[in-house]
């Protein structure tokens, strides 16, 4: 492996800010939830769907129906986060692409049919495909929308330091308005995400909207751009999506570089115009440092700074989630599948989010070498490889009351829900947990603290779901379930 002093300095100082930086602040003892619409709060489990989505001709994942089935027989998912693409939604100012969004709308209604949760991601890396003339770098915003200026943008083998190239760099200082001379992109932006509203309100599968993936300041980095112009398309973005659709959530993420590596962010509280309880979700992504500079977690030093690097950042995302008073979903974690220690590293995501109550989307669903699948022939051949077992796990996918802790051990195979009895509101509906079938033939044994008699758990083997009625009387519940004895 390569060792890279320098580097391992600025990790070093990089790491000791975030530690002052977390310790000024304290983590909240209550974390939110998402609800579904029987008022359930829910623990979403999945999949980026895809990156093949960017080099895509009509911009749809590789995907098949039978492939969602697939996920969810192998994995029992119940989340996607699907990415969109800017340049194929307004391929011309103004033009929405309406056959694009019959081609997306198609895709939802496969994960609706097994009851997923669908995200709708507003995905970009380095702006859009136009940054260079070649088009294989960058993807997300159309051609018209993206001005260089005719600064240089070179490839770099590190697709991340694209973003420090000078036309890369300038075409979002035009987006943010910081040059002052397109503010008509963001005009058109917002009206973008307004028309996506339109077109899914009535969806119920799709739980909501991811504003922007991985926002970059260009020249304008920091608090300076996480308050300012980031918060400000935000705000824009919520009142035309509220125009539409009271009731999806709407997904904000941070600037991604610093925050994914476990920094603070600085992103402002937002407020929701919807009529009740506001539905803003806080959804950023992890990838340490360490990983970042090429170390694994198989190696023992790496390792240590690499868990750091997650405290630090559960506890900089709890400290933000509570000033935007909204529930976490990581929205993207993910490694090479083969690199050393990498099962090891995807459980420890597992249990952090579960500790956390957070949803989570691995990164991503490709047939890749970080994806699930092993593939040969060209992709013709797909079977499960090395993360399916890990991410194919009991959890409870929508819990009938307020969350209180989810464990998973993965030694003794339990798994423990408690949560308390949320009477005073309006919950229907049982409380919802995927059991593996193939570990836990017939859904393994289920215990509930509740009295004998006074609950009620039925194996729906059809889903791979225990539904569980719990005693309405009791203030607190606390499932239990095992391998069959
Ligand atoms: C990566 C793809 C890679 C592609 C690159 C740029 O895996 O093939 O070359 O994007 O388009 C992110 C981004 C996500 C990245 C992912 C992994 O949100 O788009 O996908 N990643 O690098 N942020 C940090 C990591």
């Amino acid at each position: 492996m390569k060792r890279l002093p320098w580097l391992a300095a600025v990790v070093t100082l990089v790491l000791v800010g975030g530690v002052l930086a977390a310790i000024a602040r304290p983590s909240p003892e209550n974390p939110r939830f998402i609800t579904d619409d029987q008022g359930r709060a829910l623990i979403l489990h999945g999949f980026n769907t895809s990156g093949s989505t960017k080099r895509d001709p009509d911009s749809m994942p590789w995907i098949e129906e039978q492939d969602v089935e697939n996920e969810y027989r192998l994995m029992g998912t119940n989340f996607v986060r699907f990415l969109l693409q800017w340049s194929a939604l307004e391929p011309a100012p103004d033009e929405y692409d309406e056959d694009y969004l019959d081609a997306v709308a198609e895709r939802v209604s496969w994960y609706a049919d097994r009851d997923f949760h669908v995200l709708l991601d507003m995905h970009q890396d380095l702006w859009g495909q136009s940054i260079t003339a070649e088009g294989n770098v960058g993807n997300g915003a159309p051609p018209w929308a993206t001005h260089t200026d005719g600064l240089p943008v070179a490839e770099q083998e590190q697709w991340e330091l694209v973003y420090l190239e000078p036309g890369t760099m300038r075409s979002f200082d035009h987006f943010w308005n910081t040059t002052g001379e397109h503010p008509e992109l963001m005009d058109h932006y917002v009206r973008a995400w307004g028309h996506v509203a339109e077109r899914f309100a009535d969806e119920p599968s799709v739980i909501g909207y991811d504003l922007m993936n991985e926002p970059w300041g260009g020249t304008l980095q920091g608090p300076a751009f996480e308050r300012g112009p980031l918060a400000e398309l935000y705000r824009r973005c919520i009142d035309a999506i509220r125009g539409a659709d009271e009731d999806s959530w709407i997904f904000v993420e941070p600037q991604a570089v610093g925050t994914n590596w476990g920094l603070p962010s600085a992103l402002p509280h937002l407020a929701d115009p919807r009529y009740g309880e506001p539905r803003i979700v806080y959804a950023p992504h992890i990838y340490p440092l360490p990983m970042d500079l090429g170390e694994s977690y198989g190696d023992d030093t790496s390792r240590a700074w690499i868990d750091r690097s997650v405290d630090l950042w559960r506890t900089n995302v709890q400290a933000t989630a509570e000033r935007l008073e909204a529930p976490v979903v990581l929205g993207e974690f993910g490694l090479d599948t083969t690199s050393p220690g990498a099962m090891e590293y995807v459980e420890r995501l597992l249990e952090v989010s579960d500790e956390m109550g957070a949803g989570r989307a691995y990164w991503s669903n490709d047939l890749d070498g970080w994806g699930p699948w092993d593939y040969g022939n060209g992709g013709e051949d797909i079977s499960p490889g090395a993360l399916v077992e890990v991410m194919n796990r009991p959890y409870p996918r929508a819990i009938a009351g307020e969350p209180l802790a989810v464990r998973y051990d993965h030694d003794t195979l339990t798994l423990t829900v408690s949560f308390a009895e949320k009477s005073d509101e309006d919950v229907t509906g049982p409380t919802e947990i995927y059991v593996p079938e193939d570990r836990y033939p017939g859904g393994g044994t289920i215990s509930s603290s509740d009295p004998e008699g006074a609950w009620t758990a039925e194996w729906d083997a059809e889903r791979s779901v225990w539904e569980v009625e719990s005693d309405p009387r009791r203030q607190e519940h606390e499932l239990v379930i095992t391998p069959p004895s």
